[in-house]
């Protein structure tokens, strides 16, 4: 991208658009386009039509969406099929219509069938079954895949996918109810160590796994791919290490400096067993994580104090 491109990162007030944000800002990229949920609604799609109209963009991040943790996917399928849906198609067809240069869409891991075999590959996508709780975003995520891939197809555009695997950093959601685990366990630990509280509770049987990268890798990731990668594969993002929700659990209780007890609520659903990214694909293309996950779980913590840990919400 050149330093005087027009660049319109959405959701930039989320977990990976802001990261998106800072990290263009100290690339030197000046001129980039941004609008909150007040300023524009993306679900509509004349209202998107008409903002980009105005606003011209040479590059388009799709960083947007509704995202949130197995509960919040559980609990609420309506919003994050039609949100994610909308979302995605007026993006992409805006693009189209106003030459939008490149386009990066991000998508999840949990696109991926339930029991793919892992590590799990680019080619792996839709061959299984999705996992229940979260199939409403998966369908939604895959549809936004399959929109870069038809217009590609059709017009010729330059539209990209990439799959991170579970992201984590600032500006994450601390909601308990909405969260993703990584930063729930952060906050429940802290919490309790502040009330001197015996237990925390940690849901499901801590047996899952999960990999966690740290959302400036992802970044990295997503610039690069944005220079080097011009191809209708999805490509994956992965932590290139994965770890159980207990040892998870175990490591953010150390963190924290918490010295009650883990219990776990294994009347809480836990999700995919595993989700191991296979990310043969981007090494080849010249990107490797450069944050391991101690060092970033502690930044995140230190973040989460400095900035959430008064605020409830
Ligand atoms: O991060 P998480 O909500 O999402 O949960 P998924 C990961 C695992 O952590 C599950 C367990 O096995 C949870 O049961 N867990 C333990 C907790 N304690 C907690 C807690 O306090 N809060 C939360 N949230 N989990 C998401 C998808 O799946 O992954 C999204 O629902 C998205 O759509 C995202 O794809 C990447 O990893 O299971």
């Amino acid at each position: 991208m050149e330093r005087d491109a027009r660049i319109y990162v959405t959701g930039h007030n989320g977990l990976v658009g802001s990261a998106l944000v800072r990290e263009l800002q100290r690339r030197g990229y000046g001129d980039l386009i941004l609008a909150d949920r007040a300023q524009l609604d993306l679900r509509e799609q004349t209202a998107v039509r008409k903002f980009f109209r105005e606003t011209r963009p040479n590059y388009v991040f799709v960083a947007a969406g509704k995202v949130g943790g197995i509960l919040a996917n559980d609990s609420y399928p309506a919003d994050f099929i039609y949100d994610n849906l909308m979302i995605a198609a007026n993006l992409i067809h805006s693009a189209y219509e106003r030459n939008v240069r490149k386009l990066l869409y991000l998508g999840s891991s949990c696109v991926y069938p339930k029991y793919a075999p892992q590590p799990m590959c680019e080619e792996d996508l839709l061959s299984g079954p999705l996992e229940p709780t979260n199939q409403w975003y998966a369908v939604a995520k895959i549809a936004g895949i399959k929109l870069c891939q038809a217009y590609r197809r059709q017009h010729g555009c330059s539209y990209i996918a990439a799959m991170p695997t579970n992201l984590y950093g600032p500006y994450d959601n601390f909601n308990l109810n909405t969260s993703h685990v990584l930063p729930a366990l952060l906050r429940k630990f802290h919490e309790a160590k502040l009330a001197d509280a015996r237990q925390v509770t940690v849901w499901g049987t801590g047996k899952p796994r999960r990999e966690f990268c740290h959302v400036d890798d992802c970044v990295a990731a997503c610039l690069h791919l944005m220079d080097v990668y011009d191809s209708e594969e999805i490509v994956n993002i992965g932590a290139e290490s994965d770890i159980s929700i207990r040892e998870l659990a175990e490591l953010v209780q150390d963190i924290v400096g918490f010295q009650g007890e883990i219990v776990f609520d294994t009347g809480r659903p836990d999700g995919s067993p595993v989700k191991r990214m296979d990310t043969s694909v981007i090494n080849a293309l010249g990107w490797h994580t450069a944050i391991e996950l101690e060092q970033g779980i502690r930044a995140t913590y230190d973040w989460y104090v400095r900035h959430k840990a008064d605020h409830r919400g």
